[in-house]
């Protein structure tokens, strides 16, 4: 049991987001940290650290323009000499002028016309850098009721996705993001997973759901979206965060441990660990130091996968069974209740890793070395 357990957790790959690392805040304030990165190659050798400390954060999700260079190939390199490999492309029609009433939505065919060729440029930056993942969320929506058609909006989107999938070459894909609210606060045109799910089943297999965490109404049971989605072939990823209220993108298992481990019941109990998942984080640090925080993400991950992997199945069928609704919850938390953090020490060493990432992070100087040499140039942030 144990045996299996180790080699799956082995296999999990937690892929960190560029923008992570970076400087990030609220309409109110960005805090700028000492030592950030200035470019996404300072930004890949930060992300180098989480997976040299963990060993499971193999990838590094790029956000166009945010990691926007002359030589993607180039970049593509640098990080393969830092031992990680670029992920999920993620587009970004949310941040110009033009796209005050939408991207591909827009009343205006110019507009949409050049939404589209952004996401076009997206999938040649995917052939550049070796990535087989597009990232799609839009935040495209209405404030008041009346601004637009809502019937024409899910028009205009179907006609963008079918262009953006008849461009994926073999092997690749991408994934829809859906979100309820913010920056739209009356319709969001991707609104839900229900939505998102039937144009991707409208499209193909090359095209996937990812749900981010902090992307439901209050209240959303996200581990049976998961089930469902994860049956139907259609659960291509995640952005993993927490939230207290919002879209607040704290560290994934900081707000509801539990929740986290029920989402990864249901990928364990789905086949997801072996079904080409993509395990992303989506976070921002505000207040928090960056690379520590990343680290602690994973292994917020890597804890709620070991419990869902500790669940006695079979003790589980049986009670469900058999009706016994106490006993079937007991099986459960017996496996949440568990301690695991010994188990995930003992790998990280016959891995050849430190038992406590975060102690050998602190005590490697890394940061200490950027805060240093990083002085000058422009911080990297959301340039909102
Ligand atoms: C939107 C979102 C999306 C990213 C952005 C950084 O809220 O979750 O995944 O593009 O955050
Ligand atoms: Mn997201």
């Amino acid at each position: 049991m144990t045996t299996d357990i180790k080699a799956a957790l082995r296999a999990l790959h937690i892929e960190t987001p560029s923008w992570a690392y970076g400087n990030s805040g609220t309409r109110f304030k960005v805090f700028a940290q000492r030592g950030v990165p200035r470019d996404p190659y300072e930004k890949l050798a930060d992300a180098a650290q989480v997976h040299a400390h963990t060993g499971v954060a193999p990838t590094v999700a790029l956000h166009i323009p945010w990691d926007k260079v002359a030589d993607y190939a180039h970049l593509a390199a640098h990080a393969r000499e830092l031992g990680v490999g670029i992920g999920a492309i993620n587009s970004n029609v949310f941040q110009d002028d033009a796209y005050m009433l939408g991207s591909v939505t827009n009343p205006d065919p110019a507009v949409r016309r050049k939404a589209l060729a952004h996401l076009l440029e997206c999938v040649d930056i995917m052939d550049a850098t070796g990535s087989d993942t597009l990232k799609l969320w839009f935040s495209d929506g209405t404030n008041y009721p009346g601004q637009d058609d809502i019937r024409a909006r899910q028009d205009r989107l179907a006609e963008a996705l079918s262009a953006v999938y008849a461009r994926l070459g073999e092997g690749r894909r991408f994934l829809l993001e859906y979100k309820l609210f913010e920056p739209a606060f009356y319709t969001t045109d991707v609104p839900d997973w229900g939505t998102a799910y039937a144009h991707c089943l409208r499209l193909g297999p090359k095209a996937q759901v990812v749900v981010d965490t902090g992307h439901h109404a209050p209240g959303v049971n996200i581990e049976f979206i998961v089930a469902f989605l994860l049956r139907e072939g259609k659960l291509g990823g995640f952005d993993f965060n927490s939230r207290f209220y919002a879209d607040d993108d704290l560290m994934v298992g900081a707000a509801d441990p539990f929740q986290l481990f029920r989402i990864m019941y249901e990928v364990v109990r789905g086949g997801g660990l072996t079904a080409g998942v993509a395990f992303m984080l989506d976070q921002c640090h505000n207040i928090e130091p960056k690379i520590p925080g990343q680290i602690r993400s994973v292994m917020n991950v890597q804890e709620a996968t070991a419990k869902a992997l500790l669940v006695d199945r079979d003790a589980l069928a049986a009670a469900q069974a058999g009706g016994d609704v106490l006993g079937a919850n007991a099986v459960l938390m017996d496996a949440y209740n568990t301690d695991v953090r010994p188990l995930l020490a003992e790998l990280r060493e016959e891995t050849g890793l430190a038992p406590d990432p975060m102690a050998a992070y602190a005590k490697s100087g890394y940061f200490e070395k950027i805060a240093a040499e990083r002085v000058g140039g422009t911080q990297a942030g959301w340039g909102a």
